[in-house]
């Protein structure tokens, strides 16, 4: 079916910009976008159908490209407790922490991970995200990375959203491992990261490299065995500490390295070069209340791609809102709207590999958009959640979300 799309204004966000084309028409055909232009160009299509848009502004569908969506129990009685004055030394003592969502994950059923999950990505899609990347890491065991990816690909198949799944076996230690850290990173290369790529569950690996989970050399040995393998790497690095990791990330051409408030100019240079997308993740650098922020005057003048994602996590991120990461990012980061657009669009779809077919609106990319009904694209950064009156239309058919 054939659909032209028009009364409306497109931010196209090719070249990572507004790319604005004002009293825009769209033509989309088998999911995807066919024509994209003024209306006044329109090429003489027969259409099966004309949609009004009310002149609304259409964007891409937003990218969310960092989450860890599926996990068993949340933390939210953590969270009631530190600001009772409870230390997070204290909390971890008891067991809480990531230990906790460990054994809660561990517990569940994969039936059950489905359902909670499902419940947060309908929450991030409400907002109007059609793709987004969900990665493992509570599991900590063959059978459990396994559970949770298999939720990831559930959630593709069967809610309207693009799922990439990273697997993210190197998150912590788990507690068969404790003091063992090497016997555990040899674990996931040859046994678990073979099993898991071979039954089709990884799209990409990724690690936590800091003092307290795994070290550049860790990581490492994880990025050969990802590379063997045919897997693209990604990693939280910089997050806490500066160990370089963004720059042991660019050498492995890494898709993307992500936190990076410690990061460095020689690392965001090192990035620049390989094309490693930096993913800046505010709703953990509020929720930590953190104080460093990530270098980005050195990421814009060396020309770093620069993507925003909610690391939608029960410790450090139960950021349900990617347009509320939008805001955040502007005011704790001091981006500009268009820059933040452009975080959870184009380069986002560059942080997951997708940047041929996803990302921005140009002639032969999937025909994923919103239509908001808004002054202004700035409006996406400007207001703190909420809901806004959209329409959104994936592979050229509108959803309801
Ligand atoms: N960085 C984070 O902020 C989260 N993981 C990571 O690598 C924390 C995850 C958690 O506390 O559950
Ligand atoms: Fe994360």
């Amino acid at each position: 079916m054939r659909t032209l799309w028009q009364h409306c204004h497109a931010a196209t966000m090719t070249d990572g910009r507004y790319s604005v084309i004002e009293d825009a028409a769209i033509v989309t055909s088998a999911g995807l976008i066919e024509w994209i232009g003024p209306r006044a160009d329109v090429p003489p299509v027969a259409a099966d159908r004309v949609v009004d848009l009310g002149g609304a502004w259409v964007t891409p569908g937003l990218i969310d490209c960092h989450t860890h969506a599926v996990f068993g129990g949340n933390r939210s009685g953590e969270f009631e407790q530190r600001l009772q004055g409870v230390s997070y030394a204290e909390i971890a003592a008891q067991g809480g922490g990531i230990a906790s969502t460990v054994r809660a994950t561990r517990a569940a059923s994969e039936d059950a991970l489905f359902v909670s999950a499902r419940q947060r990505v309908q929450a991030l899609m409400r907002d109007g995200v059609t793709t987004i990347e969900i990665k493992s890491g509570y599991g900590l065991d063959l059978e459990s990375e396994r559970k949770m990816l298999r939720v990831a690909r559930r959630l593709g198949e069967e809610l309207p959203v693009t799922v990439r799944s990273t697997c993210l076996a190197a998150h912590a230690l788990p507690p068969e491992y404790v003091g063992r850290a090497d016997d555990y990173i040899a674990h996931i290369c040859d046994e678990m990261l073979p099993a898991l790529s071979a039954e089709g569950l990884v799209d990409a690996v990724d690690a936590f490299c800091e003092h307290l989970a795994f070290s550049p050399a860790q990581v490492e040995r994880l990025f050969i065995k990802a590379r063997e393998l045919g897997l693209p790497v990604k990693l939280h690095a910089e997050q806490l500490s500066s160990l370089h990791g963004s720059s042991l990330a660019a050498r492995y051409q890494a898709l993307s390295a992500d936190h990076l408030e410690f990061m460095t100019e020689e690392d965001a240079i090192a990035m620049a070069q390989s094309g490693t997308v930096a993913v800046l993740l505010p709703g953990a650098f509020y929720f930590l209340r953190e104080t460093q922020l990530p270098p980005m005057d050195a990421l814009r003048r060396h020309g770093v791609k620069i993507a925003l994602a909610s690391d939608l996590n029960p410790g450090t991120s139960p950021g349900l809102s990617l347009r509320l990461m939008l805001n955040m990012g502007c005011t704790c980061f001091r981006m500009t709207p268009e820059e933040a657009l452009a975080g959870v669009t184009v380069h986002a779809a560059t942080a997951l590999g997708l940047d041929t077919s996803h990302g921005s609106l140009e002639v032969g990319k999937v025909a994923d958009f919103i239509a908001w009904q808004i002054e202004r694209p700035a409006d996406l950064s400007y207001w703190l959640g909420g809901d806004l009156p959209k329409r959104v239309v994936r592979l050229g058919h509108e959803i309801s979300n």
